[in-house]
């Protein structure tokens, strides 16, 4: 039986993640972990415990006593909060990558963590970026997410350990918000689409990024790591990608349920950078090939779904 500990688990990401994981392995079977704590229902359907993923003893303690063999390694600081934080970046993103693998070693763990978009930079070709390309980002969150792409490369390779990561792109929930990214205007536009039938963009109109949906982005991460490790050539990491829109394609979607739905621009020049930096859209074929990944909502779909649910409740 699997027994996963998940860091920054109250998180855009691990607040799904957990509840996902909990319902295919159970509950017990999953540890939540995070700096802080929150009425969110992860920290009552199974085991939760308070974790700065800085702390290496405290994170080597949870994981021992709770005897897991699996690490889902989220806790990070965003794009955005990076590049105004650089030094905290550094030391959270790979401070804490670093401890965590050390405890995925010790403890011969099945490792994962997340990689981004952000690992491309200015000189990365923009459309269709292959898996296997330049990789020189200009921003500090880059920086971390390809040391932290050869980090976990070089755990494999040298303790057999096994790392598997994703290249995520921007991720579009309703159940928790983002926090602190270049890509979250693509969530906050749903948010305000809903409460004020308006919208003021950061980003730009033609900035095409890479997105996804949650469901697919979870599905995405549980599939990879029950994919059969002779099959993966690459491990750290995969790209994958949904859909390449820009804040016209999502308002335009938008309107196909909400027609009154207005969008103007109030462009912040340091996220703008930041997603000038990135692709316009990447290839996920290496993904396809050896893990079969498959995004199952385009726009359109997704749309449907997030304004479904963000409609149906009180915000
Ligand atoms: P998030 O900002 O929503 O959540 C991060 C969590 O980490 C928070 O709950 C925070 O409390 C916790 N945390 C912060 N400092 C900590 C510390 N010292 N110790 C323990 N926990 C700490 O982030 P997310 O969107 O869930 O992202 C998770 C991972 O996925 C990150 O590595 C991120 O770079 C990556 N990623 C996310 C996206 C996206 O669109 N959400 C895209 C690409 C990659
Ligand atoms: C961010 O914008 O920082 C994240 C990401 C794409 O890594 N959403």
């Amino acid at each position: 039986m699997k027994r996963i500990l998940v860091t920054g688990a109250l998180g855009q990401i691990g607040s799904e993640l957990v509840a996902k994981l909990r319902e295919i392995y159970g509950n017990d079977a999953v540890v939540a972990t995070d700096l802080r704590s929150s009425a969110h229902e992860i920290t009552r359907t199974g085991p939760f415990e308070l974790l700065d993923v800085t702390n290496d003893k405290a994170m080597y303690e949870i994981a021992k006593r709770y005897q897991v063999d699996t690490i889902i390694h989220l806790a990070a600081l965003l794009s955005a909060t990076a590049e105004e934080k650089p030094l905290l970046a550094w030391n959270l993103n790979m401070g804490g990558l670093m401890n965590a693998l050390e405890v995925a070693r010790e403890l011969k763990c099945q490792f994962f963590t997340p990689s981004s978009i952000g690992a491309f930079g200015p000189s990365t070709p923009k459309d269709n970026t292959p898996q296997d390309t330049i990789q020189r980002p200009n921003t500090m969150y880059g920086v971390n997410k390809v040391s932290g792409e050869l980090l976990c490369d070089y755990y494999f390779h040298k303790y057999g350990l096994d790392t598997r990561g994703l290249r995520f792109p921007g991720l579009i929930s309703y159940v928790t918000p983002p926090g602190g990214g270049t890509t979250d205007y693509a969530v906050e536009i749903y948010y305000a689409a809903v409460t004020q039938g308006k919208y003021t963009s950061y980003i730009a109109k033609g900035t095409n990024m890479d997105m996804m949906y949650m469901p697919d982005a979870l599905t995405a991460i549980i599939d990879l790591m029950e994919a059969d490790s002779s099959r993966l050539t690459h491990r750290n990491s995969f790209n994958v990608t949904a859909m390449s829109v820009d804040p016209e394609a999502i308002a335009a979607a938008i309107r196909k349920e909400i027609p009154g739905f207005t969008l103007d621009y109030d462009v912040d020049p340091k996220r703008q950078a930041i997603a000038d930096s990135w692709p316009h859209s990447i290839d996920a074929s290496a993904a396809k090939a050896e893990w079969g990944f498959r995004a199952r909502y385009d726009l359109d779909a997704m749309t449907k779904d997030m304004l479904g649910h963000l409609g149906g409740r009180q915000l």
